[in-house]
């Protein structure tokens, strides 16, 4: 028998670094909280990078019912970022790495009365990843701390986390079975292992064969077995596993099961408004329901390991899942060993569950770091440590926009991914599709993926004429029109992964109408609102809950005498009522149009069979100005009307390569742009040196590149009067 006390409560929180004979003394001077906490829950989400950063404790006295066993263990399911665990004051062990499990044995330093500290530690350091992201770096044991008491002859708890016990299925689909190989690791003579009602008394391993094995079938039938494993002394554990086949194709992209099953879905971050990354079992199940509802099949869980309970809950809902660490933008020289180390701990802990698919090596790590031998030997090591641990899944990466398609780098994993937000950081939507054009052109025999792509909204901004950057909630959702038929177009790509479901904590952002968030959420960081951009995607990946939905519902005031109405959903035809008179119906898919006058205000209903959805608009004389985030960019926008300008000549529509290639227009950027680059060297000097970047730049219009580099209204009009007067060939 083993006997798992979760520690929630009476706890001590002292937020200031001081020795742990101080931090026991002080204890009952501290805060009462409950286990998981994060002392970032508020300031790691209000923005301006002041979060607290530093050594915080945590201290709570071990009743004797609670240490009572004949084994006791402490298990940490994350304590961000480093750890110290002491009892009664003597040090028993350091952790590095924010997101996996650790354990330690206390048995042999039980006293009487039994004190536990644990010093936690989220500052900037040299060794241990994340350093730089695009993300909060929480503090505080803000998963489980449960203690484990087990007989004398128990499994293996303390080798990196592990279970004790891993599984490996290998289905054979032609014959329609499978075979199970359990191994355990415990310091009894034997074990007992179950699977599937047959047992085995064995030293360490058995195998199994399952006849007429049931699948597990991606969303439409997770089905999971159970592997439980028994020493003579009583101890006992088990795991569940799945039986699946996953495969990838350079042309047809990804299968289960033998079957065409493109991966389409959504990355997510670990954290929730006013909680920070403390979730309970019930966020995380709030979180796969809306995944659910989304009716995603593929989940990117960056950039770190999460939480157990979640991978169970992806195991369960049939999510295929690319799992990593967070060894992300900047590689660093004393960083090797946690690369390992923090992989090590993932594929262990995470072995079994059949929803993992990919193993990532890392995230963007050349946005901040130049493509070396260390780099790619860090990268080989970690792909060798995920073959030798894992012959069953493949691994990968996702790269950053201007890592050059032919780096070494890319012939490291067996399979690969890029991140690409050419339509909002910079560049066009198209370049998207040609990113991807050329690279399968050139590289065919090469399995690619998108990994990232996402464009920021906060549901308050709105536009008829939405443009990127402006942050309205309706330029995502063109955005993400244009990616969903993309990627559509695109059946090779081996997975999908819009960033990112929802909205998180970046503490170092302060944009969009709201500081310290990341806003390419589909879903607000609350998760009380959907953007118009998940209706899209549901209407495109859910085929179960026929729905419509009216976009603009909170574009109310609008200054046009006529404007779209536009619906998403997943029935065939839609019937539009204005005022409860039917003003169109439309057959068609995923996105249905219609322009409706505006005399006054207007009720707008949306029909499809049972399902409907209603909203108001109304006409105002005057545009309403608490719609618009960034007054500045509109009025560029604005200027830019098409009409004025004539397309005979050159002018700031055109792409820098165009107007490149005409020598006269050509000298007039390259003048501007060398005043710019004076004005900030650095900037120049990484384009100067980056083909990639400035093959991407030749594509890009000179006006996005110019208001991406800041440039005012005024000077942009200046240059376009300028080019007017060049004429084109
Ligand atoms: C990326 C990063 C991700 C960021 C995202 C963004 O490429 O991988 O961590 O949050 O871009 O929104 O800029």
């Amino acid at each position: 028998m083993r006997k798992i006390t979760v520690l929630k409560d009476g706890w001590k929180f002292l937020k200031a670094d001081m020795s742990v004979n101080a931090a026991m003394e002080n204890a009952n001077l501290g805060e009462s909280v409950t286990v998981p906490h994060t002392w970032n829950a508020i300031d790691g989400q209000d923005g301006g990078n002041d979060y607290h950063r530093g050594t915080c404790w945590y201290v709570r006295e071990l009743t004797e019912e609670e240490t009572a066993g004949e084994k006791l263990f402490i298990e940490f399911a994350g304590a961000a970022m480093r750890a110290d665990v002491y009892l009664n004051g003597e040090k028993l062990i350091h952790h590095d790495g924010g997101y996996s499990l650790f354990r330690c044995e206390l048995t042999d330093h039980l006293k009487e009365k039994n004190t536990l500290a644990v010093s936690v530690n989220n500052e900037d350091n040299t060794e241990v990843y994340p350093q730089k992201a695009d993300f909060t770096f929480y503090g505080g044991l803000y998963r489980e701390v449960r203690l484990i008491a087990v007989p004398a002859e128990h499994f293996e708890l303390l080798k990196d986390g592990t279970p004790g016990i891993k599984v490996t299925p290998v289905v054979d689909l032609e014959n329609r079975c499978a075979k199970v190989t359990v191994e355990t690791w415990h310091n009894a003579d034997s074990v007992e292992i179950t699977v599937n009602n047959e047992t085995k008394t064995v030293e360490n391993t058995a195998e199994f064969i399952i006849e007429n094995v049931h699948l597990w079938d991606g969303l439409e039938d997770p089905y999971l077995y159970t592997a439980s494993a028994k020493l003579a002394s009583g101890d006992e554990i088990c795991a569940r596993f799945g039986c699946r086949v996953f495969a990838c194709d350079p042309e047809k992209g990804f299968f289960l099961n033998g079957r065409s099953y493109p991966l389409r879905g959504v990355s997510r971050h670990q954290d929730l408004k006013g909680k920070g990354n403390a979730l309970s079992y019930e966020d995380h199940a709030k979180d796969m329901e809306i995944i659910r509802e989304l009716g995603a099949n593929t989940l990117r869980l960056a950039h770190y390991q999460h939480a157990q309970e979640f991978y169970d809950l992806c195991d369960e809902n049939g999510l295929v899942v690319w799992a990593e660490i967070p060894y992300i933008t900047m590689h660093m020289h004393d960083g090797r060993e946690n690369t390992l180390s923090q992989m090590k701990e993932l594929i262990t802990q995470c072995y079994n569950h059949p929803s993992i698919a990919v193993w990532g090596l890392s995230n963007e790590i050349t946005a901040a770091s130049a493509v070396n031998e260390e780099l790619l030997e860090n990268h080989r090591a970690l792909n060798d440590l995920c073959h030798r641990m894992d012959s069953t899944r493949l691994t990968t990466m996702a790269n950053v926009f201007m890592l050059e398609t032919d780096s070494p780098i890319l012939e490291i994993p067996d399979i690969n991914s890029y991140n690409l937000y050419f339509g909002w950081y910079l560049g066009d939507l198209d370049q998207n599709d040609e990113f991807f054009d050329e690279y399968h052109a050139k590289y065919p025999y090469r399995v690619i993926g998108f990994s990232e792509y996402g464009a920021d909204a906060n549901p308050a901004f709105h536009s008829s004429h939405p443009e990127k950057g402006d942050y309205t909630e309706d330029y995502q959702a063109l955005y993400h029109e244009h990616m969903l038929k993309m990627i559509e177009e695109r059946p090779y790509l081996w997975a999908t992964h819009v960033w990112n479901l929802f909205d998180f904590a970046a503490d170092g952002r302060d944009e969009g109408g709201k500081h310290g968030e990341n806003q390419k959420g589909l879903v607000t960081f609350d998760r009380t609102l959907r953007k118009d951009a998940f209706w899209l995607y549901k209407a495109a990946w859910n085929h179960r809950d026929p729905f419509v939905h009216l976009c603009g519902k909170r574009y109310i005031n609008r200054n046009e005498e006529k404007t779209e109405i536009k619906v998403y959903s997943n029935c065939d035809t839609v019937k539009l009522y204005v005022d409860d008179v039917l003003f169109a119906e439309e057959s068609g898919k995923t996105i249905f149009r219609f322009r409706v006058p505006l005399l006054g205000e207007h009720m707008i209903k949306a029909v499809s069979g049972e399902a409907s959805d209603t909203m108001c608009v109304r006409y105002v004389s005057e545009p309403d100005e608490s719609y618009v985030f960034n007054k500045g960019t509109a009025s560029v926008t604005n200027w830019f009307d098409a009409g004025e300008i004539d397309p005979a000549y050159f002018s700031v529509n055109d792409t820098l390569g165009e107007i490149r290639a005409n020598p006269e227009a050509g000298k007039i950027v390259d003048a501007m742009m060398a005043k710019g680059a004076s004005e900030r060297g650095d900037v120049a000097d990484a384009v100067k040196d980056n083909p990639a970047l400035q093959r991407m730049m030749g594509r890009m219009t000179l006006i996005s590149l110019m208001k991406q580099g800041g440039t005012d209204a005024e000077s942009i009009q200046q240059i376009n009067r300028i080019l007017q007067g060049i004429r084109k060939k």
